[in-house]
């Protein structure tokens, strides 16, 4: 099977770097998206996201003529749903007492109904949404149905997730390996033959269901381990330990690698995905719905922290929030802990300038400042969210002469080891208890790094 066109529905952090990446390699690529100033942004040589190396690889695939847009798609040999799969905002499903936020595969639906009116002998379809297992045979099987092809016979469907690292997308969308899970074997074979065209890393074949599974499980296990460093944060506070210092030294054995506490779980993936698994069997996925629990409470716990470094009564403190974003170094703001951590400290009455180095603009609803030194000029107190480069490379030289605060309180352990006493701040840092902190103080030293 060879494929010459594929039209690829959805362009955003997943259908956009894909669309690219075929267009690159030599298929004529629609891009689909039923977003119109998306589309024009597009035709306009220009992006919506941040990615590295995204805009330069995008504007030559737009170069080759081979890369065009359209609010609907087209015939073409293949098809590629790249869609969100987001959960219900407000509502929650509830089996035995153990409540579950809800998939919201709505756009799913949406994209492979699409697909139906163009689908023709020989076609596959490739569903890449994170998606809840048995959605590729239960949800999508059915609706491509609807044309009268029979899927596996008549037209290929599988399932094949994206694994990318916001970050390092291009790279990692040749690089990694690839799993096609086929709803029949010729199907997986023909994901293959598809992939094979820029995919340098292992391709692996097995069916549909499975496939999603992988994904999901992928992602849970990464949320449940980064769960129990959150949870050893709150132990250490306890215990009057200092988590960083700890983690480092049990990570020393050979067969431990506990991941980062910090403000919580971010992102549109990881802090999502477990919840599919939750949904589909309430009565089996106990420890991850906990994992979910912990990691959901993180905002909470640093609103804490602030409460017992600054007292209690937050109204009218005027506290520097530095970092916005879900993780380091990239510009996405979505399901971000940082922006609930603003936004809880906003309620609380605090007076509060935020500032994001890769989203200067901010969000409309918190109070956003374009520069460094404008959140903290008059600030109290300085908060860092998030570990962005630039935010953990400030030294007390640096930052005395912008600022009159005297607090600094370190959710992300960026400024550890550092002589900030020196020059007149307090380092108070999540997971590191108040004793251990004193003890630290009274020998002058600032903590494990
Ligand atoms: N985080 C911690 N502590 C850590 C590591 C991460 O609190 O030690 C936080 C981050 O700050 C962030 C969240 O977890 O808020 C998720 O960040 P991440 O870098 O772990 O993952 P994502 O969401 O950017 O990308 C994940 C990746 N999955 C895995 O590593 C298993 C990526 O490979 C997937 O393609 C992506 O989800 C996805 O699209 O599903």
């Amino acid at each position: 099977m060879n494929f010459q066109t594929v039209c690829v529905i959805g362009l955003g952090y997943i259908g956009l770097p894909t669309a690219t990446t075929f267009a690159a390699y030599g298929l004529r690529v629609l891009g689909v998206d039923i977003n119109h100033s998306i589309l024009d942004t597009l035709r306009n040589g220009e992006i919506h996201i941040q990615e590295p190396g995204l805009r330069k690889a995008f504007r030559a695939a737009l170069e080759t003529g081979r890369l065009t847009f359209s609010e609907q798609p087209a015939l073409a040999d293949a098809f590629i749903i790249a869609v969100p799969t987001p959960f219900y905002e407000d509502e929650y499903g509830e089996v035995n007492g153990i409540r579950f936020k809800k998939a919201d595969l709505r756009a799913v639906i949406a994209a492979a109904e699409a697909i139906v009116p163009y689908l023709r002998k020989g076609n596959l379809v490739i569903l890449e949404s994170t998606s809840p297992p048995r959605t590729t045979v239960d949800v999508v099987r059915p609706i491509l149905e609807r044309s009268g092809l029979k899927v596996g016979r008549d037209v290929y469907l599988a399932y094949s997730p994206e694994r990318v690292l916001p970050g390092r997308i291009l790279q990692e969308l040749i690089e990694n390996p690839r799993v096609i899970g086929g709803v029949n074997p010729e199907s997986a074979q023909a994901g293959r033959n598809l992939y094979s065209v820029f995919v340098k890393g292992q391709i692996v074949l097995t069916d549909a269901t499975t496939a999603e599974m992988v994904k999901l499980m992928e992602n849970t296990y990464r949320d449940v381990n980064i769960a129990i460093a959150n949870e050893f944060a709150r132990l250490a506070e306890r215990f009057g330990v200092d988590v960083w210092e700890a983690i480092s030294i049990a990570n020393l054995h050979p067969r431990v690698k506990i991941l980062s506490p910090g403000p919580g779980v971010g992102g549109h993936c990881i802090s999502v995905d477990p919840w599919f698994f939750v949904e589909a069997a309430p009565d089996l996925a106990l420890l991850i719905r906990q994992a979910r629990q912990v990691n959901d409470g993180q905002p909470h716990f640093v609103l804490e922290l602030v409460k017992r470094v600054l007292g209690p009564a937050l109204a009218g403190r005027r506290i520097a929030v530095l970092g916005l974003a879900y993780k380091p170094d990239v510009d996405d703001l979505r399901e971000s802990p940082a922006v609930e951590v603003a936004r809880r400290l906003l309620r609380e009455g605090a007076q509060i300038k935020a500032f994001e180095p890769f989203k200067p603009e901010g969000l409309p609803d918190l109070p956003c400042v374009p520069e460094l030194r404008q959140a903290v000029q008059d600030a109290e107190a300085i908060l860092l969210l998030v570990r962005h480069a630039s935010l953990q490379a400030l030294t007390p030289e640096r930052l005395r002469p912008l600022t009159p605060a005297t607090v600094l309180i370190d959710t992300v352990n960026g400024w550890a080891g550092r002589e900030w006493e020196r020059h007149g701040f307090a380092l108070y840092r999540l997971g590191v208890g108040s004793q251990r902190e004193e003890t630290f103080e009274a020998q002058g030293a600032s903590g494990a790094g």
